[in-house]
C-alpha cells in the first residue's frame, strides 16, 4: 500500500478512500474475451476470476463498506454480449452481498444505462466527497471545476520499463495537475488490458494535456512503487 494523497492509498490497480471507507476501481471492460472472440481471436475466459479474487484480496486487506466502479464496467461500445450479460451481473450481484455498490459511467457502458439503472443500481455521471470529484473521464462535467481534487479512469495509463535488454508494460497511477486541481488517473483492473504507454504523449482524456513531466508515477507491481516524477523516467 502506497499513500498517493492524504487519506488515499493505492492498493493493486484500485484506490482506498479511508475516511470513506471506500475502493475504487475502473475500467473493468468485462466481457472482452467474447468480443475477441468475435472478432476472430480466441481467448481463454480467465480474467473474471483474476479480478473476482484480486478484488478479494484487496477487501480483505483494509475495512471497507462501499466499492466505486469508475466506469468502463464492460467491453463493448454498441452492443452487449453474452459474456457481460453474464460476467456484468455476477460480478455486481458478488458485490453487492457485502458492500454499497456504485457504478460511475464509463463511454462503454452507454448500452447498459437504462437496464442496469431499472434493476436498481446506483448509476452516475460522477461521485463527489467534499473536495473531490470522481469520474470516468471522457467529459468534464461543470462540476469538476468547483473540486480540488479529481479522480478518473478512461485512460488506461501504463509504462514501459527497461531491465536490462527486458522491456516490460506495468499499469501505472500518475498524478498531477489539471487547471488548478490535483488530478490523479487509474489504471484499469483489467489483467488483459495492459494500458496506453503515458509516454507516447498521446491521451484520450481531456483532463490530461500533452505535456505530464511534472506528474508523479505509481507504478503497479507485485506492490505499488514510487518512481518520482515522469520527466525522471530514464
Ligand atoms: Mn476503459
Amino acid at each position: 500500500m502506497t499513500n498517493i494523497a492524504k487519506g488515499i492509498k493505492i492498493i493493486d490497480a484500485s484506490l482506498y478512500l479511508r475516511e470513506e471507507k471506500t475502493i475504487v476501481i475502473g475500467d473493468l471492460h468485462l466481457g472482452l474475451e467474447d468480443s475477441y472472440v468475435n472478432r476472430g481471436t480466441f481467448l481463454p475466459k480467465q480474467q473474471y476470476n483474476w479480478i473476482h479474487n484480486n478484488i478479494l484480496k484487496i477487501l480483505e486487506s483494509v475495512d471497507v463498506k462501499r466499492i466505486i466502479i469508475n466506469g468502463d464496467l464492460k467491453h463493448e461500445f454498441s452492443k452487449i454480449n453474452k459474456q457481460e450479460w453474464t460476467d456484468v451481473y455476477k460480478f455486481l450481484n458478488f458485490l453487492s452481498e457485502g458492500y454499497d455498490v456504485e457504478i460511475i459511467l464509463g463511454n462503454h457502458d452507454v448500452m447498459m444505462k437504462k437496464i442496469l439503472k431499472e434493476q436498481g443500481y446506483n448509476i452516475k455521471d460522477y461521485i463527489c466527497f467534499s473536495n473531490i470529484i470522481l469520474l470516468h473521464g471522457d467529459v468534464i462535467p461543470e462540476e469538476a471545476l468547483n473540486k480540488d481534487m479529481v479522480i478518473i479512469g478512461h485512460e488506461h495509463p501504463s509504462v514501459c520499463i527497461k531491465e536490462g535488454a527486458k522491456v516490460e508494460k506495468y499499469k501505472c497511477f500518475i498524478k498531477g495537475m489539471w487547471r488548478d486541481k490535483v488530478l490523479i488517473v487509474m489504471p484499469s483492473f483489467n489483467p488483459l488490458i495492459e494500458g496506453n504507454d503515458i509516454l507516447t504523449g498521446n491521451f484520450l482524456s481531456p483532463f490530461i494535456k500533452k505535456d505530464i513531466s511534472d506528474f508523479k508515477l505509481f507504478v503497479v507491481g507485485n506492490k505499488v512503487y514510487n518512481f518520482g516524477k515522469v520527466k525522471n523516467l530514464s
